[in-house]
């Protein structure tokens, strides 16, 4: 007996120091611990009712239902075709007449093309729990909802829940190379097995499409921007083709990216000019190859003419030619083109953040219907901080997508935390006043101001083989908050890290409270100890990891980190009023005023917008070296006090994962000494002047870290 209860003991801890790798996301249905609770969860599901031979996504849900209920409730609830008993879970569209019986015409027409309602109802003297939906794809994302419902131990009483996407194209962006490499990756190699493809087909697709589906993403570009053309050749396309399979029944649909010259790269033609007929033919038979092979295939999404891609202005046409080429071969099968503008040209020399407004502001209007411009959210690319895109709020003839990068190429890889949501909404929450107070980013976006279909939203993925996905476990909140704020754009940075907190590690008040701290914090602290104030482009060239303001000699000026913090004696910054480079002119006037001067401009921006002398007074009454020196120590210490929250909850999370996470953090801590030490070295030879009081003395001389060279960071060829 005494044995037996030694025995149990043991098993008990081993339970709780059990290895997690993280594979599992947050779908990890895990049982829950309140007996209580539980029984009364069981009490309420008796059964789930599906219709008969029911849709791929339908399939998907109920499989999902049964294997997350089995793991939740430690039971296995029956499938059947028909309510028979009390606590029934009826899972169905319309098409079902006693659905349609029960939920209101204003529910069907809120809930949309993929929303879905959640709603327990008195029925017969007990109840009944709907996830209704008018199409399948809906009924899915009711069951994922449903699921996350317990997960975080909502009650069932009273569920009554209507949710709708608010944009219609949720995508993430591969930047996946064929051979496998991840541009800007950081979490392992692509998870496309090209080579083994179209006949063996990893477990991880399923599991990819299905992580993607519970958080209403519904489709994936492929491809890398910077694009092969052999992704359009008939073998790739097969391989494609198979993906696509492995994905639908999650209500996943692929995209690739078009190499815009690919129509003489493997279409044997002597020119890729979008006015020329035989390009135009060449494309059109290559979609209809394309559509043969994957019917629902999205469309393209396209970088043209930026940092060497080949494109229409090689033939003398512009971005409207391009991109209406290829839409008019998507049309008659309704594919889409997402044509990107970033893009900066070599020959201009005007301030980089200003180009692109430049040249897609005066194509206004010239896009077909069919094509959809994509927008970095900021003007120059996806650092730590940038105001917003002013390219938003110039093109009002135009469908626009906003693109956010999930991979933290500036934002310390997958070594360092930063969860994102905070910066997305910045930029999605931005007002650009195009037609009056409240034209915000994600109005645009999702088609309120102006209806424009499709609305499209990107992440630029995260994802890699990397067991846990993400390479930093906590980045998978990055995968996950992209999803959510895709669906919706309303919910806050707040509530998604709170909700994949309690998914990810559970109900107890204190870890979920620790990490929310953790994760909402954790941008400001990497803006803080890298480029503070408005600063930006100061990372280390090439790989992007780490501090390196002294960049200068590079091919194109606009490559170099001194292009954009113009350290000299006088001051720092760049002047882009209208007294310099005028970027600022590109922004409504209500933002002209706001950030003009530099008495009113927030300090966030004001390195960004102004030049000023070292002595400048700031806001807080300090001078701008030192509240410069000031906020990279804050950002060390805030480095710091992350790793003491985390280690505050050792013994309440598993040591695989504790473990992972800590290493992680001290590295981050290290890291954001190095940044400290190094821009403040680098710029004190500019401003001569000391550190003030509560500036830790740097580690190292200025020689020690321009010295540093990395070699082999992830990410980077
Ligand atoms: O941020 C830059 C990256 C490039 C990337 C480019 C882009 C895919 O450094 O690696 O190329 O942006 O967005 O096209």
């Amino acid at each position: 007996m005494r044995i037996l209860r030694f025995i149990l003991l043991l098993l008990t801890f081993a339970a709780l120091a059990r290895a997690d790798d993280g594979y599992r996301l947050w779908l990890r249905y895990d049982r829950i611990a309140d007996d209580a609770l539980r029984a009364r969860y069981a009490a309420s599901i008796s059964e789930i009712v599906v219709p008969e031979n029911p849709s791929p996504l339908v399939a998907s849900a109920r499989d999902e239902l049964v294997a997350g209920l089995r793991g939740l409730l430690g039971v296995k609830v029956p499938v059947v075709s028909r309510a028979t008993r009390d606590g029934a879970l009826v899972l169905g569209t319309p098409d079902d007449p006693w659905i349609y019986s029960v939920v209101r015409e204003s529910d069907q027409r809120a809930a949309g093309v993929e929303g879905y309602l959640l709603r327990r109802l008195a029925h017969d003297g007990g109840h009944r729990t709907l996830i209704v939906a008018n199409r399948p794809a809906g009924v899915l994302y009711g069951a994922f909802a449903f699921l996350r419902h317990l997960q975080r131990q909502q009650p069932l009483e009273g569920l009554d829940l209507l949710s709708a996407p608010k944009i219609e194209r949720r995508l993430l962006n591969h930047w996946d190379n064929l051979d496998r490499t991840i541009e800007r990756g950081y979490a392992g190699f692509s998870l496309w097995e090209w080579f083994y493809l179209p006949d063996i087909r990893s477990p991880r697709y399923r599991d990819y499409a299905r992580a993607c589906a519970s958080l209403g993403l519904n489709g994936t570009v492929l491809t890398n921007v910077n694009a092969n053309a052999q992704i359009l050749t008939r073998p790739y396309l097969e391989k494609v083709a198979a993906l696509a399979e492995e994905f639908r029944p999650w209500g996943l649909r692929v995209y690739l990216t078009a190499r815009f010259s690919a129509p003489m790269e493997i279409g044997g033609l002597k020119t890729a000019d979008p006015l020329d007929p035989s390009v135009a033919a060449w494309w059109q038979s290559k979609v209809e190859e394309i559509y043969e092979l994957i019917p629902d295939f999205g469309g393209f999404l396209v970088k043209a003419n930026s940092e060497g891609q080949p494109g229409p202005q090689d033939y003398g046409r512009t971005h409207a030619d391009g991109a209406n080429l290829l839409a008019d071969a998507l049309a008659p099968r309704n594919g889409i083109v997402i044509w990107r503008a970033f893009v900066y040209s070599p020959s201009n020399t005007d301030d980089r953040v200003k180009q692109a407004v430049t040249e897609f502001a005066p194509l206004d209007g010239q896009f077909r219907d069919n094509v959809v411009v994509q927008i970095k959210n900021g003007p120059l690319d996806f650092f730590p901080r940038e105001p917003f895109s002013p390219l938003f709020g110039r093109m009002p003839q135009t469908r626009l997508a906003i693109e956010l990068q999930i991979t933290q190429e500036y934002l310390g890889h997958s070594t360092q935390l930063a969860y994102l949501p905070p910066l997305w909404k910045e930029a999605l929450d931005a007002d650009t006043f195009a037609s009056g107070p409240g034209t915000t980013i994600a109005r645009i976006v999702d088609g309120s101001v102006k209806l424009q279909h499709p609305s499209v939203i990107a992440g630029v993925a995260n994802t890699g083989t990397d067991r846990n996905w993400t390479g930093h476990l906590l980045a998978q909140s990055n995968w996950y908050a992209f999803g959510r704020l895709a669906w919706d754009h309303s919910f806050t940075s707040a509530q998604i890290a709170d909700e994949w907190a309690r998914l990810t590690f559970g109900p107890d008040e204190k870890v979920v409270s620790t990490l929310r701290q953790l994760l909402l914090g954790s941008r400001e602290t990497v803006v803080n100890y890298s480029m503070p104030l408005g600063l930006h482009h100061i990372q280390a060239e090439g790989h992007h990891y780490g501090p390196g303001p002294w960049v200068a000699d590079r091919p194109r000026a606009d490559w170099t980190a001194v292009y954009y913090h113009r350290a000299d004696a006088h001051g720092i910054g760049v002047d882009r009023t209208a007294r310099g480079t005028n970027a600022l002119g590109q922004y409504a006037p209500e933002w002209q005023r706001a950030w003009g001067d530099p008495q009113t401009c927030p300090d966030e921006f004001l390195l960004w917008f102004h030049r000023l002398p070292w002595d400048f007074r700031m806001k807080s009454g300090r001078i701008l070296w030192d509240e410069l020196c000031l906020r990279y120590q804050q950002g060390v210490d805030e480095a710091r006090a992350m790793q003491r929250a985390w280690h505050s909850l050792r013994g309440q999370i598993d040591d695989e994962r504790f473990t992972h996470v800590a290493q992680r953090l001290a590295r981050q801590a290290q890291d954001a000494r190095d940044w400290r030490d190094a821009c403040l070295l680098y710029f004190q030879q500019f401003s001569q002047r000391p550190l003030p009081a509560g500036v830790e003395p740097p580690a190292h001389p200025l020689s020690y870290y321009q010295s540093i060279k990395l070699r082999h960071v992830p990410g980077h060829n």
